[in-house]
């Protein structure tokens, strides 16, 4: 086997045979993060998640976004619940910026270690950080001089990539950043109103394209971020793929996902608020808000929000499917998580101390999903001999499931539970009998000790 390192080059073809490493296969959960100036106002409309708005009517969107890191775009159009929100609240002369003083004050007592144990404790295996969101502001103290940041915004007064990348990494978690190529408000003051907008409002000048290679450069240099997850777009004029190659080159475990603009690279696609219904060859990752939001929105509460039960079967779902799941919490400005997530979080995380085993590091075995004949859900994942079937809902005494024929001699256990499950094997179907009160919530783990 040759394990010399492959060197590459600024050659798009060459860079595309990239592919999305082990750890990142194996990973299955990720925190996506997103801070920053938004995390002030906290506000966005709480009418619905974008696939209830978008569904009903693509053009409400952008007047309704429920994204809170959105919320200058979204004051930026007239009559906008936004809007009218800041005029209350601030003012309409109060520009935006100002709330990098507010921003700076809270984030004094920010402490990075223990963001970073809340995040670990959720079973997560890497965390990916908003560098800079769409206004702009970047959560660095970069060297790039941005003459188009207004006078308003003081620069952030601690290096929040840089302590949160060492506190995440001192925890055994991989540390992945998050950079907007495509959106960037300081150089198009113009509000996207629709999806095409997207595209178009990213920024042509040499200058932006200019701005946003060296804030990848230095990002990458500083910080070694074992993930690159740019959003919308990427200037034309600007070099993404010279600097995707000296990124594999320096980080050798990089991965980036699918948001890179006309140069299609992409070791991952990343469905929003959204998922695949069946496996899939090439690696995903789904990424969604805990509530409609990325950013913090101090609106939402747990009618807009899931349930620990319904997140843990959507990471479930998920993997199943060749997926990750980046599940986003917005902090506060001081850094502390709010309690409705922070509740989510917990109770993942308990889940997955005792049924991780089911989770990290298998692969989607031959079919993702089933239903037994009482009617209960359940999904399948593998890991090397063994096979996992996941269900949705705790089994009674006895359950059957169609088209699942055993080896003989193969073994059984429930995660979390002492007593062992008996089979038998009725033609295609198997019946499992559990004998004990079963303990656990929210997704119950039957370990099969060979495959079928
Ligand atoms: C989107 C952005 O517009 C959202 O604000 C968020 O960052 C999400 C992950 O990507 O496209």
């Amino acid at each position: 086997v040759d394990t010399a390192q492959v060197i590459y080059f600024n050659d798009l073809n060459q860079l595309k045979q990239h592919k999305s490493p082990q750890w990142f296969n194996d990973a299955k959960l990720g925190i996506f993060i997103h801070w920053g100036l938004y995390s002030v106002p906290a506000f966005a409309p709480t009418k619905g998640s974008i696939r209830d708005i978008m569904d009903k009517d693509r053009r409400a969107w952008f007047m309704n976004n429920s994204y809170a890191e959105w919320y200058l775009n979204t004051l930026r159009i007239k009559g906008s619940p936004t809007y009218e929100y800041h005029k209350k609240n601030y003012g309409l002369d109060f520009d935006y910026y100002k709330f990098s003083e507010t921003f700076n004050k809270e984030l004094a007592g920010w402490k990075p270690e223990e963001m970073a144990e809340i995040f670990k404790n959720t079973g997560a295996r890497y965390v990916v950080l908003t560098s800079k969101h769409h206004d702009g502001y970047p959560l660095w103290p970069s060297r790039v001089h941005n003459n188009n940041m207004t006078e308003a915004a003081q620069p952030v007064s601690r290096d929040i990539v840089g302590e949160l990348t060492k506190a995440v990494r001192d925890k055994g978690m991989k540390m992945g950043l998050y950079y907007s190529g495509g959106l960037d408000w300081t150089f198009n003051r113009t509000p996207v109103l629709g999806i095409r907008g997207l595209k178009i409002s990213t920024p042509h000048s040499l200058e932006y394209a200019n701005v946003a290679d060296a804030h990848l450069r230095e990002l990458i240099e500083k910080y070694q971020p074992s993930v690159l997850w740019g959003d919308i777009y990427y200037p034309d004029q600007g070099n993404i793929s010279g600097i995707v190659a000296d990124y594999y080159n320096l980080i050798p475990e990089g991965v980036i996902n699918n948001r890179w603009g006309a140069s299609g690279l992409s070791d991952f696609s990343t469905p929003e608020y959204n998922k695949f219904e069946s496996i899939q060859e090439d690696k995903w990752e789904s990424c969604r808000g805990l509530g409609y939001s990325f950013g913090y929105n101090q609106f939402e509460d747990d009618s807009h929000t899931l349930s620990s039960t319904e997140l843990i079967h959507l990471l479930i779902d998920v993997v199943s499917k060749n997926g990750n799941l980046l599940i986003n919490v917005g902090p506060k400005p001081d850094g502390t998580i709010p309690a409705i997530q922070l509740d989510r979080l917990k109770e993942l995380g308990e889940w997955m101390k005792v049924n991780g085993e089911g989770v990290y590091d298998t692969k989607p075995w031959q079919v993702c999903s089933g239903e037994t004949v009482s009617g209960k859900e359940y999904r399948f994942t593998q890991k090397g001999d063994k096979l996992y079937l996941i269900m949705f809902e705790k089994p009674e005494k006895e359950e059957v499931f169609k088209n699942l024929v055993l080896k003989t001699g193969t073994e059984l256990s429930l995660l979390g539970n002492h007593f062992t499950p008996k089979w038998k094997q009725n033609e295609t179907n198997l019946k499992i009998d559990f004998p004990g009160d079963i303990s656990g919530k929210h997704a119950y783990v039957i370990e099969f000790s060979a495959l079928p």
